[in-house]
């Protein structure tokens, strides 16, 4: 067996908005994530009212908000030792520049993770999961507008005062690339019929989170020195179709439309490539006084990454977007899922090495998961694809180790079934407990444990 790190955290990863429910609870404010129904197209019909007629997956979920007791007891059952999830900003600060946070909101995430401490599993934060208080949204706009920059000010300094005690390993943004690709789900940025105006805006929004980060390291630096903080990309990687150039190329100018993001968290600064980028789109970034020596002076300790599939570049097919990342043409060598997405486990070995090699900072596997249709067999379900999956991608990651990478942790992606956020689906299922619930919400909420959930445990005794 390939030797492992001491204490690696293997773990589980949710997010607030895709679990919790509960969306106007104990004072909690609107979120982006609450309006927002079913659908592959659910984000460009976003909308900052909500409509009567439309079923919004957020606003029930899982109902974890209820249940946390208990689906932490199941989670703890298979061994894991950490769980990483995020705190829903607008349960902080429902308008997002109230006066004062809201102290049932702060008290529940006190429950949650001194439950989780006292089961064993170290708490992993994001600060933010692809939401934003939608009050502040309608007022403002999304993180185009440097308003926001005081907002998370506020925002990350009652988090750390109220939790350094609690959490150790932080991320700012999720899948914070995602900012130029899917502008409304990770920068709160509402459609735009302008196409060059969207453009504009979503890099500013990028630049604006660039600064955000760098702000919220500087403070977690100050109030809790030993606390980790992340960057977390969106990094299944994109191959050239085959050896032509010009599809070498522009896979790697696809590659490099990510790692401007973590060349910016990590090294702290923007490449040469992302100014060339942004001069041949046309925009024109506002960089105030001050903004790039922050980035400069603050970068993260560590590197998390989603990673769940890759795609294939050919020039002339311009590739589109889902929330694993760019889809360009098929590889022909890869099978996929039954839910159509790619798997390539070598890929993920690929992937940690050429981040390693980059970075030289410790990584973390934020996001790694198979989102599939589960069939009940009475009251039992055998998801082999699912278990599958997870056991080709955790040899490539042991091999990624042994290369000499340094990677301290692992979270599959939704250990017990929650609402997808691509599609905001619940019939789209990762976890090794299954939740009977279906895309209208339908369904008792019964938790029934699927034959993962014996291997992974099994699996994490034994690694
Ligand atoms: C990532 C997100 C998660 C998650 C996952 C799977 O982009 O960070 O929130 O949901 O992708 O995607 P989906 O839910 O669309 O299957």
């Amino acid at each position: 067996m390939k030797a492992l790190p001491d204490r690696f955290l293997w773990g589980g990863a949710v997010a607030a908005n895709q679990c919790e429910g509960a969306y106007l609870t104990d004072g909690k404010g609107l979120s982006t994530a609450d309006v927002v129904g079913v659908g592959h197209d659910r984000f460009l019909k976003a909308s900052v009212e909500l409509d009567p007629d439309t079923y919004y997956p957020s606003h029930k979920s899982i109902s974890f908000y209820e249940n946390y007791r208990s689906d932490l007891a199941l989670l703890a059952g298979m061994g894991l030792r950490c769980l990483r999830t995020s705190i829903a900003w607008s349960r902080i600060f429902p308008t997002a520049d109230d006066p004062e946070p809201n102290e049932a909101g702060l008290a529940f995430y006190d429950s949650l993770f001194d439950e989780m401490l006292r089961l064993g599993m170290e708490p992993i934060i994001t600060l933010t999961h692809y939401e934003y208080p939608l009050d502040a949204i309608k007022r403002y706009g999304g993180m185009e507008n440097r308003a926001w920059l005081g907002m998370w000010d506020r925002y990350c300094d009652v988090i750390f005062r109220r939790y350094r005690d609690k959490v150790k390993y932080w991320m700012t943004f999720n899948e914070v690339n995602n900012t130029t690709r899917l502008p409304f789900l990770a920068a709160g940025i509402l459609p735009e019929p302008d196409e060059q105006a969207l453009v504009q805006k979503s890099f500013q929004a990028m630049h604006h989170q660039m600064v955000m980060n760098a702000m919220a390291v500087a403070k977690a630096r100050e109030l809790m020195p030993d606390a980790w903080m992340g960057c977390m990309l969106s990094l299944s990687t994109i191959y050239a179709l085959d050896c032509k150039p010009e599809n070498v190329l522009g896979a790697y100018q696809y590659r490099m439309r990510s790692l401007m993001y973590s060349d910016v968290m990590m090294r702290g600064e923007y490449p040469g490539f992302a100014k060339r980028l942004m001069r041949d789109l046309g925009v024109e970034l506002v960089i105030e006084e001050g903004d790039l020596q922050l980035i400069k002076e603050n970068t993260c300790d560590y590197l998390a990454f989603s990673y769940y599939r890759t795609t294939a570049f050919r020039e002339g097919d311009a590739p589109t977007f889902n929330t694993a990342g760019v889809v360009g043409v098929e590889n022909p060598y890869l099978e996929s899922s039954s839910f159509g997405w790619p798997k390539d486990p070598i890929g993920f070995r690929f992937v940690c090495n050429e981040l390693w090699d980059r970075y030289q900072k410790p990584l973390f596997v934020a996001e790694n998961g198979l989102g599939a249709y589960d069939e009940l067999d009475g009251d039992q379900i055998h998801d082999e694809e699912r278990w599958q999956y997870f056991a080709d991608h955790a040899a490539q990651l042991l091999e990624a180790i042994d290369d000499g990478c340094q990677v301290f942790g692992y979270t599959w992606w939704g250990p017990i079934d929650i609402v997808s956020a691509g599609t905001g689906q619940m019939a789209k299922r990762y976890g090794f407990i299954h939740v009977d619930l279906d895309d209208e919400g339908k369904g008792t909420g019964k938790r029934r444990i699927k034959d993962s959930y014996h291997r992974y445990r099994d699996w994490i005794s034994s690694h």
